[in-house]
């Protein structure tokens, strides 16, 4: 395939044998994961943030175009505010917006509108896609793919605050627009997901869930 500007691949060698004891370790590591709710109030240096961050950026995307960006809140104050404005929404959801089968599937999950994590949490991180970029005549330029590019750096960037021994959540307070108002971001500048980062408290809970079965999962076409 002839690439125009191309430059040669840099392969990150690893062995048959190491693949299969290298992808075990990995899988083991990421099924630890957990949805976290109750944070320690414990700091996470800056550059931490910058390193899970940078690793979401890695994400491949539709022609390439990184449809994304990333908000890290560390300010209480803003946090706080962006506290008041979820729980807002939240409260409706639960009042009237969410349906009685979808609170009956949350149940177990012990959630409610009340959102402590996000004072708590030393860091706030709002993912947000980006639809269009503005061309020099103020034009839309439209991004391709941009749910499945964002979500995929999204994957990349819950992996990445695991893996640095971090916990998170993926919290969507529906509609999500106060937090591009209180971020003061522009206009081609959607709030995707809200991430609170930070340490497990001690006391952390979850629910015991279990994780669907390989062969619920996956179709072997040999
Ligand atoms: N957004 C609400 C409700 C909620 C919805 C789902 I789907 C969850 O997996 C968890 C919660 C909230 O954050 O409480």
């Amino acid at each position: 395939m002839a690439i125009p500007n191309s430059i040669p691949y840099k392969p990150i060698n690893v062995s048959e044998a190491e693949g299969k004891s290298t992808s075990e370790t990995f899988y083991e590591l990421m099924n630890m994961r957990r949805s976290v709710r109750d944070y320690s109030d414990q700091d996470v240096p800056e550059v931490v943030i910058e390193n899970i961050l940078k690793t979401a950026g890695t994400a491949p995307s539709g022609a390439h175009k990184q449809p994304w960006f990333f908000c890290a809140i560390r300010n209480k104050a803003l946090k706080h505010t962006i506290r008041e404005l979820a729980e807002k929404e939240e409260e409706i959801n639960y009042d009237s917006r969410m349906s009685e089968r979808w609170k009956a599937d949350l149940e177990k999950f012990g959630t409610n509108p009340i959102k402590e994590f996000l004072d708590i949490a030393p860091w706030l991180i709002v993912v947000m896609r980006k639809p269009y970029e503005n061309g020099p005549d103020g034009e839309r330029l439209n991004n391709y793919y941009v749910n499945e590019s964002v979500g995929i750096a999204t994957g990349l960037l819950i992996a990445a605050i695991h893996q640095a021994g971090l916990v998170t959540l993926t919290h969507t307070p529906s509609p999500m627009d106060f937090l591009a108002k209180a971020l003061g971001r522009p206009e081609n500048e959607k709030p995707y997901v809200l991430l609170p980062v930070g340490y497990a408290s001690k006391s952390a809970k979850v629910p015991d869930l279990q994780r669907k079965e390989v062969h619920e999962i996956i179709k072997y076409y040999r």
